[in-house]
């Protein structure tokens, strides 16, 4: 029965049919589906296969435009979800996320700062298409331990170490610790530009931030 709701919601983002992902996502919360199932096995490879659609020509920006607001829209219903489930009395750590300059990115990165406000952080989320001193100056501000890069595309990817190497230069790379992530992203990545993390996806941020953090 969950994986067929499942299966049927990951249809309902290939076919970008909002109101049916909607309904769907709904009756697989009340048929006591966690949010996180919901997102990882049933949203997520919807994307993943228009994605792969679009890789090969077989879809084009329209359809990733609309799988984007099926998802999102999806994602307006388990957000609250998420955070009810994982209340926290101690704050965690002051977290600035955003997804770097050149990308406009969203839902992967926003999915990460929701899991790290449920997670306990004060979470400062710049959006897409993020300047590189717009963290600086945020990082700054807010007095964050931790700044969250995320990158979906190849080419966006190296703006990731244009703000680490900014931190350097600001004097703030002792205070902030650095995670990285986004498809394309790999841990070999930030290694090679001095992050201090990557994580594959939102739950693996939330670990990672939180160890980062305590470290
Ligand atoms: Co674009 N796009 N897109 N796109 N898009 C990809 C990324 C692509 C892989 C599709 C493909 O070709 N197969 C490809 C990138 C290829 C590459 O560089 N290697 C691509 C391309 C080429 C483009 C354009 C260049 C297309 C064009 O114009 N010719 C263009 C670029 C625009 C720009 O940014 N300047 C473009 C545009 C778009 C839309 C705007 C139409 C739309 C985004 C809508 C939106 O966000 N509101 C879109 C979409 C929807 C996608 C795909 C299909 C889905 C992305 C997504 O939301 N996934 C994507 C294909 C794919 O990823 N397989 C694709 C769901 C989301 C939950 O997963 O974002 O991966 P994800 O986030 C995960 C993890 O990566 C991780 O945790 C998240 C949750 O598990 N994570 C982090 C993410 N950030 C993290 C940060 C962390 C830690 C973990 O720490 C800080």
């Amino acid at each position: 029965m969950s994986d067929d709701i499942l299966a049927q919601l990951t249809e309902s983002v290939v076919q970008a049919r909002q109101d049916t992902a909607r309904e769907l996502t709904a009756r697989a919360l009340q048929a006591g589906l966690e949010p996180l199932t919901i997102i990882d096995r049933g949203l997520t490879p919807g994307m993943r296969i228009v994605g792969d659609k679009f890789a090969c020509g077989e879809a084009f920006i329209p359809h990733l435009v609309m799988a984007g607001r099926t998802m999102k829209g999806a994602m307006e219903l388990l957000a609250p979800e998420l955070k009810r489930r994982s209340q926290t009395a101690t704050r965690a750590g002051v977290a600035v996320i955003g997804t770097v300059k050149g990308d406009i990115h969203e839902i992967g990165k926003s999915l990460v700062g929701i899991m790290l406000t449920a997670s306990g952080f004060e979470v400062h989320d710049l959006g897409v298409d993020v300047p590189v001193e717009a963290f600086i100056a945020k990082a700054r501000e807010t007095g964050a331990n931790l700044v969250g890069l995320s990158a979906l595309l190849t080419t966006t990817m190296v703006v990731q170490r244009r703000v680490i190497e900014a931190l350097e230069k600001d004097g703030l790379r002792a205070k902030v610790r650095v995670m990285v992530g986004g498809a394309p992203v790999k841990a070999a990545w930030a290694e090679e530009i001095g992050a201090d993390g990557y994580a594959e996806d939102a739950n693996g941020a939330v670990d990672l931030a939180k160890r980062l953090v305590a470290a």
